[in-house]
């Protein structure tokens, strides 16, 4: 469908536009391809017109999950994702994928509906009001309002660069409804739409720089590569590759940046993390911060203070020095940044000492010795290890398949025992480690990718988006949900302390059939006990491509609390007395 509204022939003047076709417009003309929405008073017809110009919308159960799914769409593509929500309570459900979108540095924009200015500013008690503007402001990256409909071609073009170069992150768009139906001039609104040229530029690290970090890696004996999402992010795959193997430095992937190795590459250390993180004498990071998931550099994990020197690749400047000292900051865009590290390797590089990797190779060897132990147990009822055997290998004969993961117990086993084997297959929690990111992550995986889904999820992380099962089988998404049910939060065999009949707080029905729940929608859902069982359920799944639930039911005895973050959950002396 054209941009220009029709006229009635009673109407001989100039063709003109409207609000609701200019957005349309400006996002395509961005290469915006597809809307993640919740349909509503004052956004609609927005989404209906997006479909009718040939866009995809993809409508959801709920905001929060079409945030999410507009988050990974951007990490995906290195395109902003868009996620259309109408106002107040569907603003603030999306609000929290923005939020975790800008943490995670996903580049997205959540295009919201809201009240006029008017009536907002004076408190009026609008349909759904809230401003939402000054709301969404500290949650993201940048967030802008449109008042006229000759701004919106500038609006949505502030909104694309705000949310991808730099740092990407998330950007809010206020859309105020009555801004939909403006009408001016087509011929003015086509001029007034804006392309982003070079919407994320390249930004080329300082020569001296590059030096100084090649200076830093050229003295270390025992030097350690830590890849993460950013470098995933930055879809320099080949020479982040060459940069490894050109200087045989070891490296461990952070979760999101599992598999832009594979995993199975002879210099991933990631099964002796613990002793290149404390042993290591020089660390390189490209696209990592060093944030809780890596004990923000320092303490008993790390070895002694002062101990080590960090060279850190980062699009952005701030984040040097967040937390200890880098000795070689390298500021730019990773893939700018990787090809001058590699262009200074070029002539008689070094590779490390023969005795650091081998002490590598030894605790790696023990390690996977313990989990080969742990995965070759046949447990009955199944523990996580059973479970995820068959997964491991459902991975690696489909290793272009993406996987989702979330839970606890269900995400840190699921990260240690599932082999990756190409870039951005893997997408978690990431650095909220965040529950209900599950069905939103899924949905936009397969919408952009076309590759089958493969979704590991808690029994308690699926229950966030559980509902969104509804939006997989209305698609027809090749999407296979695993649910790991345990019964509970962490495990299900958990008592009230206060010996009443209601459950202990961690506990849900027992013995639940989440399969059923995809059955009612149409798909394909498998009650499954045993790793057999599992196998051919999943194998089924993924060859088919129909939408499919299984609940896997799993020991309520098997997991630990909170997982492997344990530490990090105060304990109360009345809790650990009784045992809980
Ligand atoms: O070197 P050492 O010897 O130390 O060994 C390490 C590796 O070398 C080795 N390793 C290997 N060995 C052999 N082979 C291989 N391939 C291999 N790979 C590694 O294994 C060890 C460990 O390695 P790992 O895993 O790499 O290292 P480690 O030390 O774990 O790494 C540290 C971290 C911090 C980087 C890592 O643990 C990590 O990434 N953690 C992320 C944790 C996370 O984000 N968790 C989610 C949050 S938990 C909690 O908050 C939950 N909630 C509350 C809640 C949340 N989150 N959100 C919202 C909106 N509301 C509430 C809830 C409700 S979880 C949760 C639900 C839980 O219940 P579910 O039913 O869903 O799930 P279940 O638990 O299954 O019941
Ligand atoms: P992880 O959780 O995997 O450790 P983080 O989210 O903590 O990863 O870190 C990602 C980092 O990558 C952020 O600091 C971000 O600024 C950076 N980043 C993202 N994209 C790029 C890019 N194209 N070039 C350089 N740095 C990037
Ligand atoms: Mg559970």
């Amino acid at each position: 469908m054209s941009a220009v509204l029709e006229q009635s022939a009673s109407e001989p003047e100039a063709a003109l536009t409207d609000g609701f076709h200019l957005v349309v417009d400006a996002l395509m003309a961005n290469g915006i391809k597809t809307i993640y929405n919740v349909p509503g008073i004052p956004i609609t017809d927005l989404g209906r017109l997006a479909q009718a110009s040939g866009m995809r919308v993809i409508s959801f159960r709920h905001e929060q999950n079409a945030g999410n799914a507009a988050a990974i769409a951007g990490f995906l593509t290195k395109s902003p994702g868009v996620c259309l929500t109408v106002s107040a309570p569907g603003f603030l459900n999306g609000l929290v994928a923005l939020a975790n979108a800008t943490t995670n540095c996903f580049p997205m924009i959540l295009i919201s509906g809201s009240s006029e200015r008017e009536i907002v500013d004076l408190q009026q008690g609008d349909y759904e009001e809230m401003d939402q503007l000054a709301i969404a402001r500290p949650m993201c990256k940048a967030a802008y309002r449109v008042l006229h409909a000759a701004d919106i071609g500038i609006g949505v073009a502030r909104a694309i660069r705000a949310a991808v170069s730099g740092r990407p992150g998330g950007v809010y768009l206020d859309m105020p409804a009555k801004l939909f139906g403006q009408v001016m001039d087509a011929e003015a609104g086509r001029h007034s739409l804006v392309t982003v040229v070079d919407p994320a530029p390249a930004q080329i690290p300082a020569p001296s720089a590059v030096e100084r970090a090649l200076d830093v890696l050229r003295g270390a004996k025992r030097p350690l590569i830590i890849l993460g999402k950013g470098a995933a992010y930055a879809q320099a795959d080949d020479d982040i590759r060459a940069l490894v193997e050109k200087s045989g430095i070891p490296y461990i992937p952070m979760s999101m940046a599992k598999g832009l190795l594979p995993d199975t590459h002879p210099l991933s250390a990631a099964a002796a993390r613990s002793t290149v993180l404390s042993e290591s004498d020089v660390v390189m990071l490209i696209g990592a911060r060093l944030n809780w998931l890596l004990s923000h550099g320092k303490g008993r994990q790390w070895g002694p203070p002062g101990a080590k020197k960090f060279v850190q690749i980062d699009i952005e400047p701030r984040e040097m020095d967040s937390n200890v000292e880098i000795a070689a900051p390298l500021v730019g865009d990773i893939g700018s940044c990787v090809a001058a590290l590699l262009r200074g390797m070029r002539d008689g590089w070094v590779p490390p000492p023969a005795e650091w990797t081998q002490a590598i190779n030894a605790k790696k060897e023990q390690n996977i010795a313990r989990m080969a132990t742990r995965l070759g147990k046949n447990a009955l009822p199944m523990d996580y290890h059973t479970a995820l055997r068959v997964l491991r290998d459902v991975i690696k004969e489909r290793p272009d398949a993406i996987l989702v993961n979330e839970g606890a117990n269900t995400l840190d086993q699921a990260r240690g025992v599932i082999d990756m084997y190409q870039p951005r297959k893997r997408l978690d929690v990431g650095t909220w480690g965040v529950m209900g990111i599950g069905m939103g992550f899924a949905v936009a995986a397969a919408v952009e990718t076309g590759k089958p889904v493969l979704a590991i999820e808690g029994d308690s992380a699926f229950g966030f988006s559980g509902m969104e099962v509804e939006t997989i089988c209305r698609y027809n998404l090749p999407v296979c949900i695993v649910v790991f049910n345990n019964d509970g939060i962490y495990r299900g065999d958990g008592v009230n302390l206060g010996g009443g009949s209601d459950p202990a707080t961690t506990a849900f029905v027992k013995g639940s059939r989440y399969d059923r729940m995809i059955e009612g929608f149409g798909g394909v859902g498998v009650n499954a006990t045993t790793p057999d069982e599992l196998k051919r359920a999943v194998d089924t799944a993924m060859n088919s491509g129909k939408p499919t639930l299984i609940n896997a039911v799993i020991d309520p005895a098997a997991g630990s609390e909170s997982g492997n973050i344990g530490n990090l959950n105060p304990k109360s002396a009345l809790t650990k007395k009784a045992g809980a």
